[in-house]
């Protein structure tokens, strides 16, 4: 009994997350959906991005928080638009949240939505939002075993950031354990070596969603 109750929540989920998806795609603005654990540098990726993308294109935020609005009060200041979902506990975002977070933003002046997930490296791994990438933020001082130890947010990440990498000399961290698995489960996934605090490898993952917006023919508005 129970067990069908949480299928049908799943399901009218993932009802909610086409609709969104239709409402994004109408709008013409590409997705990514970042995933990683509490500090792994979701909140500093963005500022970089918006810092490196902002003159191109027009970037939407959606913040997810147990909480506080403290990450979109970081966003706001740079001009952003971004409206916070705060989950009261809850470990991640759902297409219903993000939907009425969708409602709040001006989509007609938004070329590409990022979204920042609750700090979590599974719950969040299991809902589809409506976006078109998840995006798997994970860093040096978390371990080299991650990878192996979750193997859920390589499965569905479209692209891995392997941030902090500024912390390299201070950390046992071996990149061939990093990498094997993400090698086993997902070959064709890209990972991308960044380090938010100096800018390192930053422009690489920036072309990579250049890309992704360009394959979608995001023109800008
Ligand atoms: N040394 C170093 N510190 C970083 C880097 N990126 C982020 N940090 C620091 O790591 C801490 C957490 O960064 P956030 O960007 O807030 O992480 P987050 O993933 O958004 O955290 P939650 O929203 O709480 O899940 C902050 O003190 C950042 O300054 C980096 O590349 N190198
Ligand atoms: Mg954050």
């Amino acid at each position: 009994m129970e067990i069908k109750v949480i299928r049908k929540i799943l399901e009218a989920g993932s009802k909610v997350a086409e609709t969104n998806r239709k409402i994004l795609k109408e709008k013409g603005i590409i997705s990514f959906n970042f995933i990683g654990a509490p500090g792994s540098g979701k909140t500093s990726l963005l500022l970089r991005i918006i810092e490196a993308l902002s003159d191109k294109y027009k970037i939407g935020v959606i913040e997810g928080d147990l909480a506080t609005t403290k990450d979109a009060e970081l966003i706001h200041e740079t001009g952003v638009p971004v409206v916070q979902i705060n989950t009261d506990g809850g470990c991640h975002l759902d297409a219903n949240l993000v939907g009425k977070a969708l409602e709040e933003l001006p989509l007609d002046r938004i070329d590409v939505l990022i979204i920042e997930n609750v700090g979590n490296l599974v719950c969040p791994t299991a809902f589809d939002l409506g976006e078109d990438y998840k995006v798997g933020v994970l860093s040096v001082p978390e371990g080299d075993d991650k990878p192996e130890k979750y193997p859920v947010i390589v499965k569905v990440s479209k692209a891995i950031v392997l941030n902090k990498i500024d912390m390299l000399p201070y950390f046992r961290f071996d990149k061939e354990k990093f990498y094997q698995p993400i090698k086993r489960i997902s070959p064709n996934t890209p990972v991308f070596e960044v380090s938010c605090e100096t800018k390192e490898g930053i422009s690489s993952f920036v072309n990579w969603m250049i890309s992704k917006i360009n394959q979608k023919g995001g023109e800008g508005k």
